[in-house]
């Protein structure tokens, strides 16, 4: 079976890696994000699509969850020396990934057609794409105005208060070359436990896509795995974003903004952590099938078990829909 998953940051990438290491050789697909990219000193870095692809490498800073391992910061050094702009911290090694992308996208290369080439040299096994070619800023609304995602994520460390976004010339991009025929022949699309405001929809809001995942006639599986856990996030402003939205932080909240494809919704299936056991009623009053489990990954062992279970669950909703 082929499964498609859709990622962002951290969390999603977490996910994702323990899929790439239980699925064999091309039967994995991950989508990922490319709302959070911007050019900083000239460079266009890809912040989502760098986190996965050295998460699947074991290449990832195991502490950060974004950029290198075994990192070193001589150039942040000598540009603080030099009053530069330091609020962005770039590694020495992760430079190297900047510099390279950006000499290939100036060569007229797709960032598809990069990620391609920086998943061999990484010796990565399974296929990742950006979910476009096409540049589509985030833009945070937030009582300081609005904001470029780094600005709010890093800059101002997701302090300011948030009322919405938008994603700029989202209704002319184009899926990159691959991610339709993804989702088409996935048996399961994944939505990683990424933040659904910022790394989800903007892959939700690319025209095409949400309209293929609930087209099959034979109907795919579609599970999310909620990325708030007692109201909280593990890591990042989903929570914070939802509070200051006017919603309730929940594994609940996730599942009404995804929706039940048997309520004009995305979803068929939905995954959320044990610690939330009480909404299970109200969630499946949505009409969603649901599967309650520890969804907190430690560890290596902890992606591997809850990627096994999620495909399980996919399989369980196959056998139970013929
Ligand atoms: N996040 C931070 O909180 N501080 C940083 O200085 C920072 C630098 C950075 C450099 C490269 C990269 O790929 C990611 C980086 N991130 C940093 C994380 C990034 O802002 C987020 O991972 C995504 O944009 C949201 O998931």
């Amino acid at each position: 079976m082929k499964i498609a998953a859709l990622a962002g940051g951290v969390g999603g990438a977490k996910l994702a890696d323990g899929l790439s290491r239980i699925l064999p050789e091309n039967s994995l697909t991950v989508i990922v994000n490319t709302g959070d990219d911007f050019d900083h000193f000239g460079l266009r870095v890809c912040p989502d699509l760098d986190t996965v692809c050295y998460t699947l490498a074991g290449l990832a800073n195991p502490v950060t969850g974004w950029g290198r391992e075994a990192e070193t910061w001589h150039v942040m050094d000598s540009l603080k020396q030099l009053g530069g702009p330091s609020w962005f911290r770039l590694g020495d090694r992760d430079l190297g990934t900047h510099l390279e992308r950006t000499r290939l996208l100036a060569e007229g290369f797709t960032l598809s057609e990069v990620t391609k080439e920086f998943c061999g040299r990484w010796d990565i096994k399974h296929t990742i794409l950006p979910m476009s070619n096409d540049h589509t800023p985030t833009i945070v609304h937030t009582d300081e105005g609005q904001l470029a995602f780094q600005d709010y994520f890093v800059r101002r460390g997701c302090q300011p208060q948030v009322s919405g976004f938008h994603f700029e010339s989202i209704a002319s991009a184009r899926p990159a070359p691959g991610v339709m025929e993804a989702i088409q022949d996935a048996g399961v699309v994944i939505f990683c436990p990424s933040n659904p405001w910022v790394s989800i929809d903007p892959i939700l809001s690319i025209p095409g896509i949400k309209e293929t995942m609930i087209s099959d006639p034979d109907g795919k599986q579609i599970i999310a795995v909620s990325p708030i856990i007692a109201g909280a996030a593990l890591k990042g402003p989903a929570a914070k974003m939802y509070t200051e939205l006017g919603i309730q932080p929940s594994a609940l909240s996730v599942a009404r903004h995804y929706g039940s494809r048997t309520n004009e919704g995305l979803l068929t299936g939905y995954v959320f952590d044990i610690l939330d056991l009480d909404q299970e009623k109200d969630i499946q009053g949505l009409g969603l099938s649901t599967l309650v489990m520890n969804t907190i990954m430690e560890s290596s062992e902890d992606r591997i078990e809850l990627a096994k279970e999620v495909i399980k669950f996919s399989k369980s909703l196959n056998l139970s829909k013929n």
